[in-house]
């Protein structure tokens, strides 16, 4: 199946925030944001945009009827700033106006007096001065300490990795208004549409059941909306309460980029042991997490960073430590890999740091230290179905890694200004919730009298196509037409107390809700199938919209088949719970069964550098990925292609760039560089591992979100390896990204 949207996306008829028709009397919101990242506020003077001409009401915390508090893990942040500001950009103030240019013209009559405090940017300032968001946790597997004498071969580094706008298309937004009874109505741009219900509740002061949140789809995502959402969502309900009125708002782009937080940056030192086999003895990391001015989701950021610190391999003394710094920046949240491409980084900056000081090639160390079959994880797991070593020959077989060398050594002796690299990526990533009790969701069917269905699920569309993978799900349960499904948006008054959509896990967790739901009908429609023809409900199942008795067709069809359960007063309507079974973890001993799978995979990737310019070109990117039995190629192919093409953004482009006094500078896409269709790879290839898949996962076809984003990670140890061909002066350094201009002073560096 296609992704069932791709008609409307492409001829822009499907709906977004910003689409919605609105009601007559609608306002527009726009925020007032702090103009300084750090400083007690004076004084805030609202008079002159107040008697702007169009300005219905500005909102401060002081009109706020419940709690002024957002924060989803931790509550640390305000939805409007009271005496203190943190982070440029923090909301301050929302104007709401007849139309948007007003409320925008109001904004900048706004005067607002700071007495300035010293702005932090630095997770390593921040850390040391004890400005922490949480305690720094620690990961530990064997006795790192004493371990160091029995290693032949000792190296330490340091890597830098830098932040990533999300850039979801559609910018951050939401229209709210009043419903029967004192209730309010949210449409809103979130991945969490029960986080907006409750955070919304408890800003208004009132019951989750007085909001209704309703999600249509997002124009993307990518963790920018798991948490981020529900400050604007708040916003326009707060108006909405308030004045009985519709609000409406939607970020501009430069506002989007310059108040919300993005993927935290990291600085990092890494300790590495081998012996003279090339095994990994010995790894102790400390990370330091630039989490912004609230925690937001950074602690379970925190968490993913350690569970993926040795990346695919297993060493059997390890010693992570991170600390989750605090700083004057919008507070860093989700993004596509949560903390997971900033943990292996580290490592295979560290793998790639001893290969080049043992002059072998990484993959040397890379292959001789792959976790296989029950090998303990660090924090616990046993590995099982453990595929890396499986990926790693297929694609020695599929692409001839040593042939692919052999090219680039011979391209590299012919040509002086151009040199190719190559970097093999390898990849493990957990699939849950690491929060135990999020992994859980439920799913809403009700067949219709005439045969057709609605189904409803936790699930978010965020152009990932999840919507058409759940039709798939009910489809095959009942081996219907697709075209007798429709999928509805997600809303909290059909599904309620759903998670996030979020870490890969959307169409796991709601597509086994989903699948009960249609397993629990099937089940009752055989039962009047089996009265129809006097028979035994065992000896029926339905194929192709036809009831088969004992492998022969009936005369039975689908829509007979409701009509009568319906006339028999059946129930046609089932509501489906799932629960990922299996799943612990203890955090007072950092040791559990966090993940209902792992999904690996790896890549080759290749790079032509122009050693003049400093520019360069991905020729390849090949991969081996291990999609269990996927359930759809067409759209897992568009996930890896696109998460690969993002990877390599974050690795080599996208440069975020703020100024000493907390400014974001790249703050519109002048000056932040994001791939393009001239810098993606010329080739993406994919080849899927053979493996019959995970019982977990859905129909045994494994979660596909973020995974294949760590393939990107590839990207910079290609660049290194093209700039050492050049200049063997050039010791590999790990300061993500490594753009153009980093590039071209390394070619020449001493
Ligand atoms: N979100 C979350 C995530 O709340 N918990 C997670 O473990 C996670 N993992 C990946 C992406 N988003
Ligand atoms: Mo996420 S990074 O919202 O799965």
């Amino acid at each position: 199946m296609k992704n069932i949207d791709s008609k409307n996306h492409v001829t822009g008829k499907s709906v977004y925030i910003d689409d919605i028709p609105v009601q007559i009397g609608t306002l527009f919101g726009a925020v007032f944001g702090s103009p300084k990242a750090h400083g007690k506020i004076i004084n805030l003077d609202l008079s002159e945009a107040e008697s702007l001409e169009g300005v219905e009401k500005i909102f401060t915390y002081k009109d706020i009827p419940g709690k002024n508090q957002i924060g989803g893990i931790i509550e640390d942040e305000t939805l409007f700033a009271e005496d203190e500001v943190d982070f440029i950009g923090q909301p301050v103030a929302f104007i709401v106006a007849k139309n948007e240019i007003i409320a925008r013209k109001a904004v900048k009559l706004i005067k607002i007096d700071i007495e300035e405090l010293k702005v932090i940017t630095d997770p390593r300032e921040a850390q040391e001065k004890g400005h922490l968001l949480t305690p720094p946790r620690t990961f530990k597997m064997g006795d790192v300490t004493n371990e160091w004498s029995k290693c032949d071969y000792i190296f330490e580094g340091k890597v830098e990795n830098g932040g990533q706008e999300h850039l979801y298309i559609e910018t951050q937004g939401s229209y709210a208004y009043p419903i029967d009874n004192g209730s309010i109505k949210i449409h809103s741009s979130t991945q969490g549409a029960t986080l907006v219900q409750k955070i919304a509740a408890q800003v208004l002061g009132l019951s989750m059941h007085r909001i209704e949140v309703d999600v249509a789809r997002l124009g993307g995502a990518f963790g920018g909306k798991e948490d981020q959402a529900t400050a604007y969502a708040c916003m326009a309900a707060l108006a909405a309460y308030l004045l009985q009125k519709p609000v409406k708002i939607a970020l501009h782009r430069i506002d989007d980029m310059q108040m919300t937080g993005k993927r935290h940056p990291y600085s990092s030192d890494f300790k590495i042991g081998l012996n003279k086999d090339y095994k990994i003895l010995a790894l102790k990391t400390t990370m330091y997490q630039n989490g912004g001015a609230a925690n937001d989701l950074s602690p379970a950021i925190m968490e993913r960073t350690l569970f993926h610190s040795t990346n695919v391999y297993f060493i059997p003394n390890t010693e992570v430590t991170v600390y989750s710094c605090k700083t004057n920046l919008p507070p860093n949240t989700a993004f596509r890999g949560f903390g997971a491409p900033q943990g292996m980084f580290v490592i295979e900056a560290a793998i790639a740091k001893a290969a080049c000081q043992l002059n072998i090639p990484t993959s040397e160390i890379q292959k001789r230290n792959f976790i296989k079959e029950n090998d303990e994880f660090q924090y616990g797991q046993i590995a099982e179905n453990a595929n890396i070593d499986h990926c790693y020959k297929t694609a020695d077989k599929t692409y001839r890694i040593e042939q692919v060398e052999q090219k680039i050594q011979e391209f590299n002796s012919k040509n002086t200004n151009y040199k190719k690299g190559m970097a093999i990526m390898p990849i493990c990533f957990g699939i849950s919730f690491t929060k135990t009790p999020m992994n859980q969701a439920r799913a809403l069917v009700h067949i219709y009298q005439d045969g057709s269905i609605g189904i409803s699920t936790g699930a978010v569309e965020m152009g990932q196509s999840v919507n058409t993978k759940m039709i798939q799900v009910a489809a095959s349960v009942f081996s219907i037409k697709p075209e007798r499904i429709k999928i509805e948006s997600t809303n909290t008054t059909r599904v309620a107390n759903t998670s996030p959509t979020a870490a890969s896990s959307g169409a796991d967790l709601n597509g086994n809700a989903l699948r009960i739901a249609c397993n629990t009908l099937l089940e009752r429609l055989k039962g009047t199938a089996a009265k129809m023809l006097s028979c035994n409900i065992s000896e029926l199942s339905i194929e192709n919209e036809t009831v088969i008795r004992n492998n022969k067709k009936t005369e039975i069809l689908w829509e007979q088949l409701i009509e009568t359960a319906f006339l028999d007063r059946i129930c046609l309507t089932e509501n489906g719970h799932y629960i990922t079974p299996i799943i612990h973890f203890d955090k007072t001993k950092e040791k559990g069964h966090p993940f209902a799978y792992h999904v690996y995979g790896i890549a080759i990737v290749t790079v032509t550098l122009d050693c003049i310019r400093g520019t360069y070109e991905f020729d390849d990117v090949k991969i081996v990925h291990d999609f269990g039995n996927c359930m759809n190629t067409i759209i897992d192919q568009g996930q890896i292609e696109g998460a690969v093409v993002q990877g390599i953004g974050w690795m080599t482009m996208e440069e975020l760039s703020y100024a000493k006094d907390g400014r974001l500078l790249s703050n519109s896409l002048s000056t932040y560089k994001v791939p393009d269709i001239y810098s993606v790879p010329k080739n993406i290839d994919i080849t899927a591992l053979k493996t019959e898949g995970p019982e977990l996962a859905l129909l045994r076809s494994k979660a596909i979100g973020e995974p294949p984003f760590m393939y990107g990670i590839g990207a910079y140890f290609a660049l290194a390896k093209a700039i050492n061909a050049f200049n063997p002066n050039y010791k590999i350094d790990f300061d993500a990204p490594l753009t153009p201009e980093k590039v071209l002073m390394r070619l020449y560096q001493k």
